[in-house]
């Protein structure tokens, strides 16, 4: 555009085409909005989980190499969804900026930077597990109306030049000159309708206005309609059934956290469990809705609902600690719950599961697959499809209604949320998701040990003080743990009362700091006699695997 610009050669005028750049970009920022709401307004419409951003995140997270999705747990935690969406706005937007310029130069090319900018949400949407070609419709109509007004905020900027040099008066005298880029702002803010600019500013930020209301309108009602698709309201409704094998009763000072400042509590609330999926929004299932399929190697699958398994007389209650493969060296993804449900070994053989099988597939609402050992289904005592946690429904986040657990496996190779169907398949026959992504095909957890406190690097004064953590062995029962400080004997700690061998166990070893620099470590043993190794495994491709260390400062 500059080159051919009469006004180039102009004092005071060379800096309007920046001026009309940086409108311009702002214009394809509006317009990708405004294509962002609308696509939200259509999505509440069409129905649940439709929104083509969060399709896109998801497409991310299905396309992210393995080491890339590592990190992303590893450095946001809990709070990787937030990073994947914000990361996939920030990326919008800046493609934004370069259609607004693209635009500047030549519209069609700019409409076409928006189709292809709709296009990939309708290929995310369309493609996703659940989607249908209803779902590509939110992006397709955000594209069009996105497109419209890019079209609508650009014509201001690209008023004829013969009307900006009929009206030279206006243009700012020599001692007005503000270059750089407040000065650009200041002029593009400027009020006024100076044609002298080449330009109806006037126009621009009227037009501004009406995309960022559009925008805003659209996408927050949008937001706000999809709301109707949540099931929490029906969620606190459902009454859960009792249990006919209610969990033992935890013996008196089952739980030593009380007694200990910084040690885990041997339950762990609902609203603190840590959470693992890919789900970046969490599949909404309708109770009333629910079932559960069976297919594969069955001799005489059935199907249920969720009532069918409320009203089985064979419901067990069980304290099961559970954990993700992904859970580092001192790493806190792994939760303890009184899970409520169906006994899975029985479910299975009264569906006649055939002996040729050595693979359950699970598949989720959002199809999410996660690959069993057959074996282990049958055979792991408390193994369950569980419907309660903590005396509630499943929370929505941790697999409402209906959940698989195997105790003594990760979570990625047995515990699927949300699960709609299971394939009694062979590990031949199919790869699930994350064996896909090269993750382990069979992966029983690996005995584990953490100090929780003290806390590392924090400073205290000398005395005593408890050394105190968790450890686990999941289906084997923790016998021992040991703690070694700086490069003395290993002391044992004293454990919290055994419960079950598949709940997780507190131990405690109180100790008298002297002053200085000190490291403390721990390990532990299983009742089956397997001391944790301490060679150090990073969690791909089947868990972690090494002592954890942990230095405090005494002064
Ligand atoms: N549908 C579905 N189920 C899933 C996952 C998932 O991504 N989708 N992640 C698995 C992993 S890796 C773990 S560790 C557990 C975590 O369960 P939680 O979030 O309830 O703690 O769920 C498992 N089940
Ligand atoms: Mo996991």
């Amino acid at each position: 555009m500059t080159e051919q610009d009469p006004r180039a050669t102009s004092r005071g005028a060379g800096r309007k085409p920046g001026v009309r750049r940086l409108l311009a970009a702002l214009a394809g920022l509006l317009a990708a909005a405004v294509a962002l709401g609308v696509a939200e307004l259509v999505a509440a419409l069409v129905g649940p989980a439709s929104s083509p951003v969060v399709a896109v995140g998801d497409a991310a997270i299905t396309l992210t190499p393995e080491p890339v999705k590592a990190f992303a747990i590893r450095t946001f935690g809990e709070n990787d969804k937030i990073a994947l969406i914000v990361g996939t706005l920030v990326v919008i937007a800046l493609y934004a900026l370069v259609i607004g310029l693209v635009g500047l130069r030549n519209r069609v090319l700019g409409v076409a930077g928006i189709a292809l900018f709709g296009l990939v949400g309708v290929v995310a949407a369309v493609t996703r597990p659940a989607g249908g070609p209803l779902n590509g419709l939110p992006a397709l109509v955000g594209a069009i109306v996105g497109a419209f007004a890019l079209l609508a905020l650009l014509s201001p900027l690209q008023t004829p030049a013969a009307a900006e040099d009929a009206d030279g008066a206006e243009r700012p005298a020599e001692g007005a000159a503000s270059p750089g880029l407040a000065g650009r702002l200041r002029d593009a803010l400027g009020a006024g309708d100076r044609k002298g600019a080449g330009m109806d500013r006037r126009r621009f930020f009227l037009t501004s206005g009406v995309a960022v209301g559009v925008a805003a309108v659209a996408g927050g009602g949008g937001k706000l309609l999809q709301q109707r698709f949540d099931v929490a309201g029906e969620r606190g409704d459902l009454a859960l059934p009792r249990p006919a094998s209610p969990a033992p009763a935890l013996p008196a000072g089952a739980d030593l956290a009380p007694g200990v400042e910084g040690l885990t509590p041997l339950v762990t609330r609902n609203r603190d469990f840590y959470r693992v999926d890919t789900a970046i929004t969490v599949p909404q299932i309708r109770p009333s809705e629910y079932q559960l399929t069976l297919t594969g190697k069955f001799d005489s699958p059935q199907t249920y609902t969720l009532q069918q398994l409320f009203d089985r007389d064979d419901i067990i209650e069980r304290d099961i600690t559970l954990t993700c493969v992904s859970n580092e060296v001192g790493g806190r993804l792994a939760g303890t719950a009184r899970w409520l449900g169906v006994p899975l070994g029985a479910f299975l053989r009264e569906n006649g599961i055939r002996d040729d099988s050595d693979q359950l597939v699970c598949t989720s609402q959002d199809g999410m697959t996660i690959g069993a050992p057959t074996r282990s289904a049958l055979g792991v005592e408390d193994a369950m499809l569980a419907f309660g946690m903590n005396g509630e429904p499943l929370p929505v986040e941790h697999g409402f209604p209906v959940r698989m657990l195997i105790p003594g496996l990760y979570g990625y190779v047995s515990a699927c949320k949300w699960l709609t169907r299971i394939d009694a398949t062979t590990f031949d026959a199919f790869d699930p998701y994350w064996v896909e992504r090269d993750w382990a095909a069979e992966a029983p957890i690996k005995v584990f040990s953490r100090v929780d406190t003290p806390a590392p690097l924090r400073a205290f004064p000398p005395g005593r003080r408890a050394i105190a953590g968790v450890a686990w062995a999941q289906t084997r029962g923790i016998a021992r743990v040991e703690v070694k400080v700086d490069e003395g004997d290993w002391v044992e700690a004293e454990l919290s009362p055994e419960v079950d061998a598949d709940l997780w166990r507190q131990w405690v070893l109180p100790y008298d700091f002297a002053t200085g620099q000190h490291t403390l470590t721990v390990r532990a043993t299983s009742t089956d006699g397997e001391t944790q190794t301490e060679e150090r495994a990073a969690p791909f491709p089947n868990g972690a695997s090494g002592w954890h260390s942990v230095r405090v400062v005494v002064r």
